[in-house]
């Protein structure tokens, strides 16, 4: 199949989903071409049957805010055209559905039959879609989706509440290729972070206020009074440095390292003693999933999607959102008690291999194919 993929390059979780499908699709012989606006993070080296499309935003002294769903759209017609796609799959509804389908509209009347796929992944529901100011346009382009899909029953659940959906949502959870998070992970960065051998914990996110990363902090402090730990964490945004401050007043700064943001968490990972993950709310938390996948158990909040992906007393522990001293509690019940560690750790293993690539991605190849037979019927 020649598949358009639509997302946002950055290193939140539907990026990195949607390029590692992508990746996924052409190593089986399709041939897939990203759409976005610049090129996504996790698509770092030459692959065959992989392309890229950057949306060229012209700039005018007229636009305030420059259009992007015009210039996004015009680059789908342009290369469902010349590249002759047989169907667009885009990542985060907002604005990549409504593209898509202003997308297909256009290309219908050049007569081309050219359908999209919706993948919801979280905020473009739980958080921005369901805004006044986005809601009608975003309903309208899930119902016009050729097929929609969420990464969680949670998500669905959600957006059946919110939207006035009259489609079926197909859920497809996110998937990791757990062969990739095998490796030792990066020495160095271990040595730097724990010098002295101690634990590491490890938080990564886009620190927006969502991702609540000041229960982290203050969650460290506590258990760093009872055992040698550092606390890493990895990557950038709004709430860092509330965080940084906070774990200055607590006293605990010297124990933690800010590194920024990093491509591959595959570095990172493997380093790690446990993964916090304390969200209001989290449609699926894939980042967890990385963690387990190296058999890192997670200590993440009771929300959202978290609790399809984690089992708690298991693979890690759930506590109420916002309830960091159970989440101290539960870190050092592990941390301190090396038998129930590995056996955490292997289950977290063995849970994250549900989630393969390989069970996965044929789930939207099969997608994929329905839609396009319903295209054939249609013709
Ligand atoms: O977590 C973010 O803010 C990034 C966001 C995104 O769309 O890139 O992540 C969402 O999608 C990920 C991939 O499906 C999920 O693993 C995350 O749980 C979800 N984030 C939230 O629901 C807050």
């Amino acid at each position: 199949m020649r598949i358009g993929i639509v997302l946002y390059p950055t290193f939140g979780g539907s990026g990195v989903v949607a390029t590692e499908l992508g990746k996924a699709l052409a190593k089986k012989g399709h041939q897939v071409h990203f759409i976005s606006y610049s090129q996504p993070v996790r698509m770092d080296a030459f692959q065959e049957n992989v392309f890229f499309h950057e949306v060229n935003i012209p700039s005018y002294p007229l636009f305030d805010f420059a259009p992007y769903e015009v210039a996004l759209t015009s680059t789908l017609v342009r290369t469902a055209l010349f590249e002759s796609l047989d169907l667009i799959h885009v990542h985060y509804a907002i604005p990549h559905a409504p593209a898509a389908f202003m997308a297909r509209e256009i290309l219908k009347k050049k007569g081309l039959n050219v359908p999209f796929i919706t993948t919801l992944h979280g905020t473009d529901i739980t958080l921005v879609g369901k805004d006044q100011s986005y809601e009608p346009v975003i309903s309208f382009a899930m119902n016009q989706s050729d097929c929609l899909t969420a990464v969680s029953n949670y998500l669905k659940e959600e957006t059946l509440k919110h939207f006035d959906v009259d489609r079926e949502i197909q859920v497809v959870y996110n998937f990791i290729e757990p062969e990739q998070y095998q490796a030792p992970g990066d020495d160095c960065l271990k040595r730097y972070t724990a010098p002295h051998g101690e634990k590491i914990i490890t938080h990564i996110s886009n620190f927006r206020k969502v991702k609540r990363v000041q229960d982290i902090v203050k969650a460290f402090a506590l258990i760093r009074k009872e055992t040698p730990v550092r606390l890493l964490m990895v990557g950038d945004g709004p709430e860092r440095n509330m965080a940084e401050s906070l774990a200055r007043d607590l006293g605990v700064h010297d124990d933690t390292v800010f590194v920024g943001k990093i491509k591959n968490s595959t570095q990172v990972l493997p380093c790690s003693d446990l993964f916090f993950l304390p969200s209001d709310s989290e449609s699926f938390g894939l980042s967890a999933l990385e963690a387990m996948a190296c058999g890192v158990p997670v200590i993440a909040t009771r929300a959202g999607g978290m609790p399809e992906v984690q089992i708690h007393g298991q693979t890690g522990y759930l506590s109420n959102v916002g309830d960091y001293e159970d989440m101290a509690k539960n870190a050092l019940d592990l941390l301190t008690n090396e038998a129930r560690y590995a056996l955490f750790s292997a289950a977290s293993k063995k849970r994250a291999e549900l989630f393969h690539l390989n069970t996965i991605v044929p789930q939207y190849e099969a997608l994929y194919q329905k839609v396009l037979e319903a295209k054939t019927q249609a013709i």
